[in-house]
């Protein structure tokens, strides 16, 4: 998982069009590899916002000591936000938090009898000191959004992405409009 300390950067098109990515500049943790269904939604809304990112499994109930050693050292090799998805009694997300000053964004999976119920609240609760910002049940994408929002606060090229990306959904709300106009009722006025 370690990798070379570099300046972090977007990716931007190499010789021959071929994308040259740049150090990773968020961090993609799942609990899991059973959780990677879900968590391919926040890889793909980085790739389509051609945003560096790593991905790796770690479990603080499984490896606590691996958690601890890739939160300490996340800040320094140039991570700027951490994505930690995991599903039951999901400490992934809290524990990462409480070794890093990184913003991290909880994933509660669903997976369980308790239909993720039992993530949602085991990442939502933190004490206070420790906060993860939590998405919705299987909501990987929106942690990806969030991220890219965070690091739109310095990154002016990828403020731009994400306004585009707010005006598309503007956009299919009045197709939605103009589609409901359409229907053809006797007392639809
Ligand atoms: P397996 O499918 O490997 O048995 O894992 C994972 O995120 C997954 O959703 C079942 C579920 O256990 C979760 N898990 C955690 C943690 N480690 C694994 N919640 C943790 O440290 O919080």
């Amino acid at each position: 998982m370690e990798k070379e300390n570099s300046t972090p950067s977007l990716s931007r098109e190499g010789r021959g069009g071929s994308p040259v990515v740049g150090s990773p500049l968020v961090s993609i943790i799942m609990g899991s590899t059973s959780d990677l269904p879900v968590m391919e939604k926040a890889m793909k809304f980085l790739d389509e916002m051609e945003v560096p990112f790593e991905v790796n499994a770690l479990s603080a109930h499984r490896t606590p000591e691996a958690v601890e050693q890739f939160a300490k050292g996340a800040a320094a090799r140039g991570i700027k936000v951490i994505i930690a998805g995991a599903g039951m009694a999901a400490a992934l997300p809290g524990v990462i938090a409480a070794s890093t000053t990184l913003p991290v964004i909880g994933v509660p999976i669903k997976g369980s009898v308790l239909d993720g119920v039992d993530a949602l609240y085991s990442i939502l609760q933190m004490p206070p000191g420790i906060p993860v910002a939590t998405v919705a049940i299987n909501g990987a994408m929106n942690a990806a959004i969030l991220a890219c929002q965070m690091m739109s606060l310095y990154d002016e090229a990828l403020a731009q992405k994400m306004a585009a990306y707010k005006a598309g959904l503007g956009q299919k709300i009045e197709k939605a409009n103009a589609d409901l106009s359409q229907l053809d009722y006797k007392f639809k006025v």
